[in-house]
């Protein structure tokens, strides 16, 4: 396709739906739109429209958008594609909410890709040169045990300023599948790693020494992580990842992560007691307590994120989580509400047993009580939350954590003090069911969900 001579031209938006200020310098780039554009062959020009960073070029000359999209941005991203589809722009939409309910995404798309985009897009792309552009681009589930898969098209960041664009995924999937996870539905029960030469490849080709993996569980498989943290070791990298807290049941795989370079490491610990935590379900033999220790013992910064508003958790699960975190003093610990993604087991049950307040997906964003509890109310849910996240970025416990950490400190203290500004800023908000969102179009700033926790 080529319009008036010129090349075709791609526009790929990542919608935003709070205006971010400052904090918008903190972001991670969207790895979705660079491996989307990856896949576009290379006669494409392909544009990016961060709205964290870009106003969107509504009037802009494009032959097709491109848009993603979180359940919390599928509101957004539908404004978005109406826009276009109004001008007779037609418009693609894909990401993890079109994925598991793309027959709402179609009524405001051209076509939907369902999963992985690498598999179809260019298929997509060609179609739609041809003039027969399909309405439904399915991604079948993966079946090969290696992931295969360009590296990212960064230099569709520039002139953007992020916390780092040295972002990398080195496998997708998860061993484990959480009821109220949406990773597990979306690739199925598969765990793909990529080649370690080529992530070590990747990782020499980057400027800087900082490194982010984006992996769900970059550690769930220590036989397929091994000579990649072998590779880094030689290096000399530092790098950070998500992963389960399992990895330091192995006192030498532990040892190797700390050698390999890690910096930090982000782990869910969601509930402190019953059947929700992580370690119990997982049949670990180990208390999350140890382990922890064990990580920061290593120098190791140890972000924990802890979900409330499980079904065995009562009004007491804010002071028991909160006593537990003193005496794990986890580097940097997240608080977020249990929230029922569509296409999780979760989001099912709830529906069913009729405990869903709405489907207004703007306000599924772990920062609102979007169901009703078993245990307790709406709002004490929201205010335990608030509550337990004042209490643990106090100056005494934030201190004390620091203290009781012996790697890093100054970037530990940074990085606390970094969470504790969005947090000093929380509101009481005495309706959790009233809006509180401050939309891009509809007024400025609020509580992120970008920069949450
Ligand atoms: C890295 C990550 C982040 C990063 C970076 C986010 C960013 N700037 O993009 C950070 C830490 C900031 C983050 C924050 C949050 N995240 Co997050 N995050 C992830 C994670 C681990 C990986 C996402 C990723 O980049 N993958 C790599 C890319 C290449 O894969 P992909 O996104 O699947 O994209 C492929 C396809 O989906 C498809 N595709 C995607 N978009 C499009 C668009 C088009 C047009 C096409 C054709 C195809 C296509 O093609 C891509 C290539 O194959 C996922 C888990 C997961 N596996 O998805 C959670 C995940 C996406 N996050 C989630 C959530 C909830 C959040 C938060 C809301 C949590 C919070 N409140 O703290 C925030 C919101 C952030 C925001 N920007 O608003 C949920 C989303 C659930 C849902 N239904 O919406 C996930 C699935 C985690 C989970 N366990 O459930 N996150």
């Amino acid at each position: 396709m080529r319009r008036g001579g010129r090349a075709p031209r791609l526009l790929l938006i990542y919608p935003a739906t709070h205006r971010l200020g400052w904090a918008k310098y903190f972001q991670l780039p969207t790895h979705s739109l660079q491996m989307v554009a990856a896949a576009t062959p290379p006669q494409w020009e392909v544009v990016l429209a961060d709205e964290v960073h870009d106003r969107v070029p509504f009037t802009g000359e494009f032959d097709l958008v491109g848009i993603t999209a979180m359940t919390h941005q599928a509101v957004r991203a539908y404004e978005i594609a109406d826009r276009f589809r109004a001008r007779g722009v037609p418009v693609v939409l894909g990401g993890i909410h079109p994925t598991v309910l793309p027959e709402e995404a179609l009524g405001h798309a051209d076509a939907v890709v369902v999963g992985e985009a690498e598999p179809v897009w260019p298929q997509l792309l060609a179609d739609l040169s041809a003039g027969r552009l399909g309405s439904l681009y399915r991604s079948e589930p993966p079946t090969d045990s290696q992931l295969s898969v360009p590296w990212p098209r960064r230099e569709i960041l520039a002139g953007k300023r992020y916390l780092t664009t040295q972002t990398i995924q080195a496998s997708r999937g998860c061993p484990y599948d959480c009821p109220f996870c949406t990773v597990t539905p979306y690739f199925g029960r598969t765990f793909r790693y990529r080649d370690p030469q080529d992530i070590l490849d990747e990782i020499r080709a980057l400027p800087r020494k900082l490194v982010v993996f984006l992996d769900d569980n970059l550690l769930g498989d220590p036989a397929k992580a091994r000579p990649i943290l072998e590779g880094m070791a030689d290096l000399g990298i530092r790098w950070g990842s998500q992963t389960s807290l399992r990895f330091a049941e192995d006192p030498e795989l532990l040892r190797l992560v700390a050698r390999s370079g890690c910096i930090g490491l982000f782990v869910g610990i969601e509930s402190v007691t019953g059947a929700n935590s992580r370690l119990a379900k997982a049949g670990s033999r180990y208390s999350q307590a140890e382990l922890m220790k064990r990580v920061r013992d290593a120098g190791i910064i140890l972000e924990t994120s802890i979900i409330f508003g499980f079904d065995d958790h009562d009004e007491s699960i804010f002071e028991t989580t909160v006593r537990f975190l003193e005496e794990c003093a986890p580097s940097v610990p997240t608080f977020h509400i249990l929230t029922p993604y569509p296409g999780t087991a979760l989001f099912r049950q709830f529906d069913e047993e009729g405990r869903l307040l709405h489907k207004d997906w703007n306000r599924y964003n772990h920062a609102e009580v979007v169901f009703r509890p078993r245990l307790m109310t709406p709002e004490r849910l929201y205010r335990g939350w608030l509550e337990a996240r004042k209490e643990a970025y106090s100056w005494p416990a934030i201190f004390s954590r620091v203290r009781r950490n012996p790697g890093r400190r100054l970037t530990n203290l940074a990085y606390n003090i970094l969470r504790k500004g969005p947090n000093d800023l929380l509101k009481q908000r005495p309706d959790p069911a009233a809006p509180s969102v401050d939309l891009i179009g509809t007024g400025d700033g609020g509580d992120t969900g970008i920069f949450p926790a």
